[in-house]
């Protein structure tokens, strides 16, 4: 089945609009500010960015409440700034800066936020499924009516713990969206060379988990789709899958020079299916917007995203001291725990 195609008019608002905007170009703009920066050796390790997939986050932080939860990939900005992580927090880890979130200890994989309920940032692929299903046992368990989303790949799809962690969601009835971010590619292999079938939600089927999959360039199918899978699980009839068909622009890594695929492929889907030239026209068209405002909007993301360079370039580096905490919890940790 092609990803379901919104054929009604948007019923959205054009502060609503404005907002999947802003929201989507912070990610964009972070992203290519982050390749900056690796470019000039001020990032170290792996950095993977998210350019592209940005309408996959956007949407569905659009569908969550306060209090549920989400946890992701080593493909991680995008879901930090999408819950309301600190731009500048964020980009001082990837530094390895005293001011970043695992206070430069941790780098692009590995960033937490207890406040955002973001619970990380996984570097190993699939690991972070049975992990997700296991937030939402805690909630199950409490009763506290939240949900947690749980993203991973295309290739991650093809994970046999993935499905041990579909038993026991569907087996307990779990409150867990299992968000598949098909954007095509496991590093350099197409999903035509390594899944066995298109549409990966329908594997579901053998757990009798529902599922669907969405348009991911459009962030009101994504924010639907989002809708529908949130008021499945909240109203306790456990997991639900959405596969959501997304493209990333980038290589893998920044190492990878992405010889898989050609310039013309990538070209065509930035011109033709971009999120976020697609929200510009409907504004635009629309009449909810003029080309000032959007320029005023660019200009106060592109703000941010300068402040946030800045601050991840003078925030210090971590002190040595540091070397010994957030290690293991220690016996006068767990007395007073
Ligand atoms: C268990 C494990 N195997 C292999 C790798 C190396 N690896 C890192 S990312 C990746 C591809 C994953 O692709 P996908 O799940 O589609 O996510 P995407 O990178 O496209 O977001 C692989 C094989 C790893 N990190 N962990
Ligand atoms: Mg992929």
């Amino acid at each position: 089945m092609a990803a379901r195609k919104s054929t009604k008019k948007p019923n959205v608002s054009a502060d609503e609009l404005k907002t999947y905007y802003r929201e989507m170009l912070l990610i964009r703009r972070f992203e290519e500010k982050a390749g900056q920066l690796y470019g000039m050796g001020l990032i170290g390790g792996f950095c993977h960015l998210y350019i592209g997939q940005e309408a996959v986050v956007v949407g569905l932080e659009a569908a969550a409440e306060e209090g549920d939860k989400r946890i992701t990939s080593y493909r991680d900005h995008g879901h930090m700034l999408a819950c309301g992580m600190d731009p500048d927090g964020v980009m001082a880890e990837l530094t390895g800066r005293a001011g970043g979130y695992s206070k430069g200890k941790g780098g692009s994989m590995h960033m937490f936020s207890k406040e955002k309920h973001f619970y990380g940032g996984h570097g190993i692929v699939g690991a972070q499924v049975p992990l997700g299903a296991g937030l939402a046992f805690a909630d199950k368990y409490k009763g506290n009516g939240r949900v947690t989303f749980t993203y991973f790949g295309d290739g991650a799809a093809n994970q046999g713990q993935v499905y041990e962690a579909f038993n026991m969601a569907a087996l307990w009835d779990l409150p867990v969206i299992f968000v598949i971010e098909n954007n095509q590619y496991a590093m350099g292999t197409s999903q035509a060379r390594s899944t066995s079938t298109p549409d990966i939600y329908t594997r579901g089927a053998a757990f009798g988990i529902p599922g669907e999959a969405v348009d991911g360039m459009n962030v009101l199918s994504v924010k639907e789709a989002g809708e529908r899978a949130v008021a499945h699980c909240r109203s306790g009839k456990g997991p639900y899958i959405l596969e959501v068909k997304t493209y990333r622009y980038r290589g893998h890594s920044m190492s990878d020079p992405a010889k898989y695929r050609t310039r013309e492929e990538v070209q065509k889907m930035r011109s033709e299916r971009d999120p976020i030239e697609q929200v510009r026209e409907m504004l635009l068209t629309g009449k909810h917007a003029t080309e000032d405002d959007l320029k005023a909007i660019d200009k106060e993301i592109k703000d941010i995203v300068n402040k946030s360079a800045e601050f991840s370039k003078e925030s210090p580096e971590p002190s040595l001291d540091e070397l010994w905490t957030d290690i293991y919890a220690d016996a006068t940790d767990q007395q007073s725990a």
